[in-house]
């Protein structure tokens, strides 16, 4: 054989030998092993990670259908689960999938870009699947970009990584998924928790089960009354219709889109406004977005209160205990008021934590933050509402009682501009709950991740 036909041949056997490798199912890379030059040093397992597309330059404006993430673990590079939800140019989320019950009313949405990465799109993964760092000797085969991802958490310096891959085409992925959304049953489910929907309240769970334990929620309370020019005037949960209209279920995280709206008598209802919660396999997320018309400062002299309450009234937790944030005393839960559950001091208090033998929960309110999570100026302050009281009702409701019942007074209304007011109720589904656990889940927004790119 001439030197050229040897060559030929070669180039031949290549061809066939890496043709014939097969992606399926969690394969890991061809060709070359990337070789570990520093080990991981990350410790936080709570926490999910949402990536900007805008910091992923090496995907930038490629198909995201052939991404897939890796991470050196296990002494293998290997796909990690992972996500990219798109937002479009408008900044509200593309939602893919279409429940039953709305198939005749909404259609499935597309970003503008068919598909691709751009700036505003998401990645999201769970920083605990994250790994060594590696170098790569040139690139993998098959793989056109990479994105090194790398995680840094500010209290410790601990570090992992990454890697964000771009396949020429069928690119190998995780068979994981940690979270899942059952439109038949108006459930989201992962390992620790089943939520569930009533149809027509759907921006609420009205089930909340931790790891088979019976359903702790009554339901979700909002509680307004207010006096204006000598009138008084109430709202409840009751007033609200809301259904739901689309989602997007992936392997980290499930987004669901509600449609609100407030009825009054019956006689006219409020235009719907939409609201995406978004379900992580340990996190629940409601962020809400209040547009405010009119500044109520300009009408302090015809309104003479606003009284507001958003609590969870819960039921099936005797046995359980109580603490937040403001008091470090536990309060125990068994339908009566005791000494300590009279004197806890409740003032400012945002957050709760509720832990029994199935598991334990946290709901955490956030009033001063951006979506960003920059800091926002807002006058409303919340105050702890606590009643563990199973004979005292608090009607409407579906179990007579509060047993207990737990929330916050939202307090300063009335100094409200107009504007736009961001607010974000929080729920943590821990399933191996040990006393001061919290403290990591209460790092997820206070002391975040630090993700850079390169
Ligand atoms: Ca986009
Ligand atoms: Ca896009
Ligand atoms: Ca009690
Ligand atoms: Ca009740």
């Amino acid at each position: 054989m001439s030197r050229s036909a040897v060559k030929t041949f070669l180039i031949i056997m290549a061809i066939v030998i890496f043709s014939s490798v097969s992606w399926a199912g969690e394969g890991s890379l061809n060709g070359s092993n990337p070789t570990v030059i520093e080990k991981k040093g990350l410790s936080r397992q709570a926490d999910y990670v949402v990536v900007h597309g805008e910091k992923l330059k090496q995907n930038l404006s490629r198909e995201i259908a052939k991404f897939s993430l890796f991470a050196h673990i296990d002494g293998k590079f290997q796909p990690i689960p992972f996500q990219v939800d798109e937002i479009n140019p408008d900044g509200e989320w593309v939602l893919t999938q279409v429940p039953p019950e709305a198939k005749k009313s909404v259609k499935p949405e597309q970003d503008n870009d068919n598909g691709r990465l751009d700036d505003n799109d998401e990645m999201a993964f769970m920083a605990r699947d994250a790994g060594d760092r590696v170098s790569f000797n040139g690139l993998p085969a098959g793989v056109e970009a990479v994105d090194e991802i790398t995680l840094r958490d500010p209290a410790d310096n601990g570090r992992a990584w990454v890697y964000l891959l771009s396949f020429r085409e069928n690119p190998p992925l995780s068979n994981k998924d940690y979270v899942e959304y059952r439109p038949d049953k108006n459930q989201v489910a992962a390992k620790g928790y089943v939520l569930g929907f009533d149809p027509k309240m759907s921006i609420a769970p009205s089930l909340v089960s931790l790891q088979g334990s019976p359903n702790l929620i009554d339901r979700m309370k909002i509680r307004l009354s207010t006096k204006i020019m000598g009138i008084p005037f109430g709202f409840d949960e009751g007033n609200m219709v809301s259904k739901l209209s689309l989602y997007k279920d992936g392997p980290i995280r499930v987004i669901r889109r509600t449609r609100s709206a407030i009825k009054f008598i019956g006689v006219f209802r409020t235009p719907s406004a939409a609201v995406e919660n978004i379900y992580y396999d340990n996190t629940m997320l409601i962020p809400i977005r209040v547009g405010i018309p009119i500044s109520l400062k300009s009408f302090s002299s015809v309104i003479s209160y606003i009284r507001v309450r958003g609590t969870a009234d819960l039921h099936n937790t005797h046995g359980w205990k109580l603490k937040v944030d403001t008091d470090p005393r536990w309060m125990s839960l068994d339908g009566k008021m005791d000494e300590v559950e009279k004197s806890i001091q409740g003032e400012g208090s945002t957050w709760f934590l509720a832990s029994g033998p199935e598991g334990a929960f946290m709901i955490r309110m956030i009033m001063n933050r951006n979506p960003d999570g920059s800091f926002q100026k807002s006058p409303i302050k919340t105050r702890l509402y606590y009643v563990d009281d199973d004979t005292a009702p608090d009607p409407p409701e579906s179990v007579p009682g509060q047993s207990p019942q737990v929330g916050w007074w939202m307090d300063g209304l009335p100094d409200l501009d107009k504007g736009t007011l961001y607010f974000f109720a929080i729920m943590y589904l821990i399933d191996d709950y040990s006393d001061g656990a919290e403290k990591n889940y209460l790092k997820i927004l206070d002391q975040p991740i630090q993700v850079t790119v390169n």
